[in-house]
Parts: structure tokens; sequence; C-alpha cells
């Protein structure tokens, strides 16, 4: 495990860690909603507008190959990243939302009316909202995987759900929400024995764990640069490349044609069919550095400094009196986020008093409606830590929540 010096270390990298809010020192735990930005992240962004900026893939010129170059060379350390088998099963999308949306629109065709998709209740809106409008469109049907009070997955009823009419499994790898990692494999391979194609949502994955596309077998797995120190708009699907090579584009236009008349237009190969229009040539520039930041770190490295980050803060947190702390307390099955509430105090009262106390956690829905009325609440309080944080911020934490909870219990009494 790494020493709070090596931490230190690594903090030093990441310039916005020494700011101050309302006087106090930044404590920035909300790294499932975005992770922040090590210096070589920043500097990549720099060196890109000040020595390479031009379009890609359309220009003979010095600078157009050079940055085409370079965009492809970070698809193919994604390809590495992922294990993916071919560099142009790597699609470059805006996020994974996106990516969402490219594999549910491209394979509208396919889904017939009585055709069934599944996803669980434990989804991010990203992956449920375009599963509802494909159903809609093509009246098909859309069934939830339950979960039980620890929101775990109940998988025997996921196998009494899927059947021959099932076209696709739509699942996270890692709740948002929970943190807990669910058993992808197992969802894969009873998926592919009713013949259902599976897309795994990997946001809160791809910072948190060592990923084998090709050993997990799946079909899909989307995620965005900017939860692993990244930048925000970029973000990728995968795709096996037998599948991607039967879908229709999702957006036309640009550079992702072969050739076109007015009568006719043919498309390009993968990966260039569903890249439609400029992308994001920084946002993937940069996001190379991203990744050799983590591969210098490990990410395994990264994964274990986490649990032992997690395994503290449930300990603390655990000791404050009234605290509700949701999902199954298993540190092998759980990232670092943990979400909860404090004495029914509202979530956005909580969190406000954690601001001006300099500490960013994501209060609220946290984009999982269906998540919050299954523990019926409108919102909770949401802690994700970073390979930056620290054991001494999570005391903060602690502290500043009994902090919080005194002052607005007082309130309330007032009232
Ligand atoms: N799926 C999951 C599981 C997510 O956590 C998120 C973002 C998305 C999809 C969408 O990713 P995007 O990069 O396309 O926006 N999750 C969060 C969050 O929990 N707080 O802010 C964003």
């Amino acid at each position: 495990m790494f020493s709070q010096e090596t931490i230190k270390k690594i903090r030093n990298q990441f310039p916005i860690l020494n700011q101050k809010v309302y006087s106090n020192p930044l404590v920035y735990i909300d790294n499932a909603a975005t992770t922040q930005k090590p210096l070589q992240v920043i500097q990549a962004s720099k060196n890109y507008y000040s020595t390479m900026n031009s379009n890609i893939h359309r220009g003979l010129h010095f600078f157009s190959q050079k940055a085409t170059l370079h965009v492809e060379k970070v698809r193919k350390k994604i390809q590495k990243f992922i294990h993916a088998k071919y560099p142009y099963e790597i699609i470059f999308t805006k996020g994974a939302t996106e990516a969402i949306n490219l594999v549910a629109s491209s394979i509208t065709s396919f889904i017939k009316k009585g055709d069934e998709i599944i996803i669980s209740y434990l989804e991010h809106h990203s992956n449920i909202v375009p599963w509802q409008i494909l159903c809609e469109k093509r009246e098909a049907l859309l069934k939830i995987i339950p979960i039980d009070k620890d929101g775990i997955l109940q998988l025997e009823d996921f196998e009494f759900l899927i059947s021959e009419k099932t076209k696709i499994v739509a699942i996270n790898h890692i709740s948002n929400v929970l943190g807990i990692i669910n058993p992808i494999k197992k969802i894969i391979d009873i998926s592919h024995e009713y013949g259902a194609l599976v897309l795994i949502d990997g946001a809160q994955a791809i910072s948190n764990l060592c990923l084998n596309v090709q050993d997990i077998n799946t079909d899909f797995y989307v995620f965005s640069a900017h939860k692993m120190y990244g930048p925000t708009g970029i973000g990728v699907l995968y795709g096996k490349k037998k599948i991607l090579e039967n879908f229709s584009p999702y957006q036309v236009g640009g550079e992702m044609i072969k050739e076109v008349s007015f009568e006719k237009t043919t498309y390009s190969d993968l990966p260039f069919k569903f890249e439609a229009g400029t992308p994001n040539i920084e946002g993937i520039i940069v996001w190379g550095a991203a990744i050799d930041f983590v591969e210098k770190i490990g990410i395994k490295n990264i994964e274990s400094y986490k649990e032992k980050l997690f395994i503290y803060a449930i300990k603390r947190l655990s000791d404050i009196d009234g605290i509700q702390l949701y999902g199954k307390n298993d540190p092998k099955k759980r990232s670092s986020i943990i979400s909860f509430n404090l004495s029914k105090l509202h979530c956005f009262d909580v969190g406000s008093i954690l601001d001006r106390l300099g500490i960013a956690v994501r209060t609220g829905h946290l984009c999982a409606h269906p998540l919050m009325n299954f523990f019926n609440v409108t919102g909770m309080i949401r802690a994700s830590f970073s390979i930056y944080n620290t054991f001494k911020e999570i005391d903060y934490l602690f502290e500043s929540l009994l902090k919080a909870k005194k002052f607005l219990l007082k309130k309330r009494n007032f009232l």
C-alpha cells in the first residue's frame, strides 16, 4: 500500500487541491462525478494547442498528420488499456452517455415489437432513458432486474426475466450510488446463453478496476475520460468488431463516409463509420496523458489504496449516531463510493454546510431516481474517493458531519 508520503507526492501533481474554499482547504471527495486533473494532463492540453492543433484524417499537411498520428496512438493506448482485440473496436464519443445512446440508436432496426431489453434497478439515468425510448419506438418491453435491501442484484430473478425475446442486457459495472461491483461476468454468460447482446456501463469502473473486455466477453463497454483524470467531453464505446460492422451509423456526415453522391452514400470502415464530424481532438490526445498517469501509478495500486480509504471511511462514518449508509459493506465488492443520509436531515442542507467547510461531495438524486425511490428517499449525500485523498481528509469529513448534524438539529428543534 502507498505511504501517506507517496500520496502527498501524487497530490502535489494536482494544482486544484491547493485551492481554498471559503478559507478552508479544499477536500475534494466528489470523484464519482469527475476526477481532478494532474499537471501532465493540464500540460498536455497546452502542448496540443501550442504544437499540433489541426483537424485530423483529412489534411495532407504536417500538423494534420501529426495530430492524426497522436489521436490514433491514443486509440491504441485505450485498446491496450482495456485489452480489446483491435484498435478499430474503440469508437470515440462525447462520453459514456453518448456511447450508450449510440448503441441504443444503432440497434433500433434489429428490435421488433414484443422484444425485450433488460436493465437493472441500479442504473444511472444514462443507462435507463435511451433504452426506454427505444422500447417506446419499437413497442418492446423494458424489464428491470431487482435488488435486495443492500443493493445486491438478484441473479435468480434475472434468470427468470431473461428469455429468447431478450435482445440486449444493459447493466453497470459499478453503481454510481452504492459503489457495488456487479457480477458482470455471470450476467454476460447468462445473457449469451439466450443470444442477447450485453452492454456494460463502465463509467465508474474504468478508474477502479483492471479491465479485460475479451476475458469478460462483453459485446459493448462504455466509459468517459473525465472519471479517470482525463478531460470532459470525450469517452469511448468499445464494441466487438463483428457487431459494430453490422450496425448502422449513429450520426452521419463529415469523415464517416466513403463516397457521397446525391443518389447514394457509402460509409467508411470502423471506427470512422461511427465518428461523424470533427471529433474532440484535444480531448483524445490529452486523455492519452491521463492514461499514462494511471499506468505509472498502476491501476491495481489505485484500486488497493482506494479500498483502504473505503474501509477507513466506512469505519469512521458508522460511528456517527443517526447515519444511514446505503449498500452492502463488503470492501472486496465495493469501489470507494459511499452514499448516506444523516438523521433524516435534508441532503442539500448537509451538503451546503460541508461545502462551507471546504468539502466537495455530491448531493441529491445522483441521476438515479429509481434507486432513490427504492430506498424511499429524495436524495443522498455521496462521498467518493480517489488516489489523492487522505485518511486525514476522512477524519475531517467525520468531524464536519458531526458539526453539520449538531447545527441542523439545533435549528430543526428551534423551528
Ligand atoms: N453511467 C454511470 C454509472 C455514471 O456514473 C455516469 C456519470 C454516467 C453513466 C454518465 O457519464 P458521462 O460521462 O456521460 O456523464 N455519473 C455521474 C455521477 O455519478 N455524478 O455525476 C456524474
